[in-house]
């Protein structure tokens, strides 16, 4: 059997690509279907490659999945790209969301300000000052100007990354200007290029070691905080703190009498939009675990 990576999918039909870049046409076989398992791109899979005279082989497993998503349907992403711009404004408990959401899903995340040519990089700062203790880079860059774009792909190698964000803030744009100016061939940029209303589906294309998922309208929008509420504060790397602790044990750093959060705030030490939007995902979260039976 020989191991390959989903790298497209369409009516039952897949394509897998070796580590070597040979590519096999693929169906699954039928114990998927009977196990409720469908495949995904992005999936590593064993496989049975069609013989000559076969239209296509056969995928035999599936190997243990990082994650998995049903919108867009991708498997193992290891770095969500949360793209925000001056333009549209920046979302920012849309962005806090993701990097939760990137937490929870066992991706690492970055914060790429798109546009920064537009307002000479304000928005890219105002994130940095934002996001500095919650662990996440941000990386402005340009379409129109190429500013950070040999840096952001640097930062994309050996990676399975997904761009997500608000519609019209660059994504599509900014896959272009980092993938298809150096694209030897015309058929790599053909693939990245769209055509304004053609049907597309999900592909994963890798480029210089950089594997990205392209898939129409990724956004990430249908967010599950289904998770318990004293269990979110994990992903907010800022309010583990070295120093004094909370003076309740599971303080969920809301209303608690004797919040070592709440007292880093004040000191300065905590974003305080960060911690105003954690509060209202704080409670959402408490109204969708309260329901969770229903
Ligand atoms: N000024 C400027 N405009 C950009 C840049 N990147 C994209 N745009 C524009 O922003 C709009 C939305 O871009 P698009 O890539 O379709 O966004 P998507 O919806 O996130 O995929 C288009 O009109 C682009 O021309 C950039 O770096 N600078
Ligand atoms: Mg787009
Ligand atoms: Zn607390």
């Amino acid at each position: 059997m020989d191991e390959g990576r989903l790298i497209r999918g369409m009516g039952g039909l897949f394509t897998a690509r070796t580590e070597e870049g040979q590519e096999y046409v693929l169906r699954a076989k039928k114990k998927f279907r009977r196990e409720r398992i469908t495949p995904l791109v992005g999936d590593r899979v064993l496989f049975t490659p069609g013989r000559i005279s076969d239209e296509h082989g056969w995928i035999e497993e599936i190997l243990p999945r990082t994650n998995h998503f049903q919108r867009p349907p991708v498997a193992n992403v290891s770095l969500l790209c949360v793209t925000v711009a001056p333009v549209p404004e920046a979302d920012l408990l849309l962005v806090d969301k993701l990097l939760l959401f990137a937490g929870m899903q066992n991706m690492s995340a970055i914060l790429v300000s798109a546009k920064s040519e537009m307002d000479d990089g304000r928005t890219a700062r105002r994130l940095q000052s934002t996001y500095r203790n919650a662990g996440a880079e941000v990386y402005p860059v340009s379409s129109v100007s190429g500013e950070g774009l040999d840096g952001l792909k640097a930062r994309l190698k050996g990676e399975y990354a997904c761009f997500s964000g608000q519609s019209g803030v660059g994504k599509s744009t900014l896959l272009n200007a980092l993938f298809s100016l150096q694209a030897k061939t015309g058929d790599i940029s053909a693939k990245i290029a769209r055509g304004k209303n053609t049907t597309r589906h999900t592909e994963l294309f890798s480029i210089e070691a950089c594997h990205v998922f392209d898939t129409p309208g990724f956004s990430l929008l249908d967010l599950d905080l289904g998770t318990d509420p004293k269990t979110l504060q994990e992903w907010y790397p800022e309010f583990r703190s070295v120093g004094e602790a909370c003076r309740f044990e599971g303080c969920c750093h809301d209303t608690e009498p004797g919040c070592a959060v709440r007292a880093r705030l004040e000191k300065g030490e905590i974003d305080p939009g960060r911690y105003e939007r954690y509060r209202e995902l704080l409670s959402q979260c408490r109204e969708k675990w309260k329901n969770r039976y229903q």
